[in-house]
């Protein structure tokens, strides 16, 4: 058997994680991995990318690339009876899927914040092309809200090291300087915390940052990040052994989705 991999931009951190833990998975259960990446977040792209699998004859394809409904439900129709599971929908989605809870993470972020004390609080976003990114955005206006609390300053960045310093840079610059900034990756957080050094300013004495993956280098930051954990290995390991199941049962896939908990990493960024 082999699977086909589509996936979203291999250079970002969690991503090429999630490819590596597949790869180890349906390695022990002898499966081989094929992968097409997609250059951009447009339904084209991803169209592309599982055509590009199909036409090397894949048993069954997963898909980890950023789809609203209506484009997860094209995606579906385009692969036919192919076994299809996607990572990165909206829990709502009618689709074969398996998901971190994007409304428990942010609301565990946005607790552990408001738990330290903090009210003056501005939010850093992935790009909002991308599902989760929305998702998470939503989830912390939804929790911050249930305080009658609203972000102080809201940038977006795109998931990159570098657009995380350059956002931050610039809500740095607002007139209201935040206590704290809620991060959607740790990958940007990384570009925030240079930011934030740059401007002169202690992490957590007189900042707190907070990121979104616990990616495997987090630990290493500097400080070292506090995060909200999306195992990726787990996540790799139960999408592969969900969608080989499939294989073998044919069976009502909706009965096999998955939402998988977050978990709140404190470490040494916030205070
Ligand atoms: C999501 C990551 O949390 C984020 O950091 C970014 O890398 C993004 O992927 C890229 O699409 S994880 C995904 C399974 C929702």
């Amino acid at each position: 058997f082999t699977l086909g991999l589509a996936t979203t931009e291999l250079a970002l951190h969690a991503p090429s994680q999630i490819a590596s833990a597949m790869k180890t998975r349906a390695n022990q259960l002898g499966f081989n991995v094929v992968i097409s990446m997609t250059d951009n977040l447009s339904l084209a792209a991803c169209r592309t990318a599982v055509n590009e699998l199909m036409s090397q004859r894949v048993d069954g394809v997963l898909i980890n690339v950023p789809l609203s409904n209506d484009d997860a439900a094209a995606i579906a129709r385009l692969c036919g009876n192919l076994p299809a599971l996607f990572l990165d929908v909206d829990p709502e989605a009618d689709v074969f899927k398996i998901l971190f809870d994007p409304h428990c993470g942010a609301e565990q972020g946005v607790e552990h914040l408001l738990a330290l004390g903090h009210q003056q609080i501005a939010v850093l976003t992935g790009p909002l092309e991308s599902i989760s990114a929305r998702l998470r955005y939503e989830g912390w206006l939804n929790t911050l809200a249930t305080r009658d609390i609203s972000p102080c300053v809201v940038q977006h960045g795109d998931w990159s090291a570098a657009s995380g310093y350059q956002q931050a840079l610039l809500l740095l610059n607002q007139p209201v300087r935040p206590t704290a900034i809620l991060v959607a990756n740790d990958q940007m957080a990384l570009g925030v915390l240079r930011a934030v050094h740059e401007f002169g300013l202690r992490v957590p004495e007189q900042i707190s940052v907070i990121g979104y993956d616990d990616t495997e280098d987090s630990a290493f930051f500097f400080p070292p990040l506090t995060t909200i954990k999306q195992d990726f290995r787990l996540l790799g390991h139960e999408s592969v052994n969900r969608l080989v199941d499939h294989l073998h049962k044919n069976g009502d896939h909706h009965s096999d989705s998955l939402l998988l908990p977050t978990s709140l990493v404190e470490r040494h960024t916030t205070a």
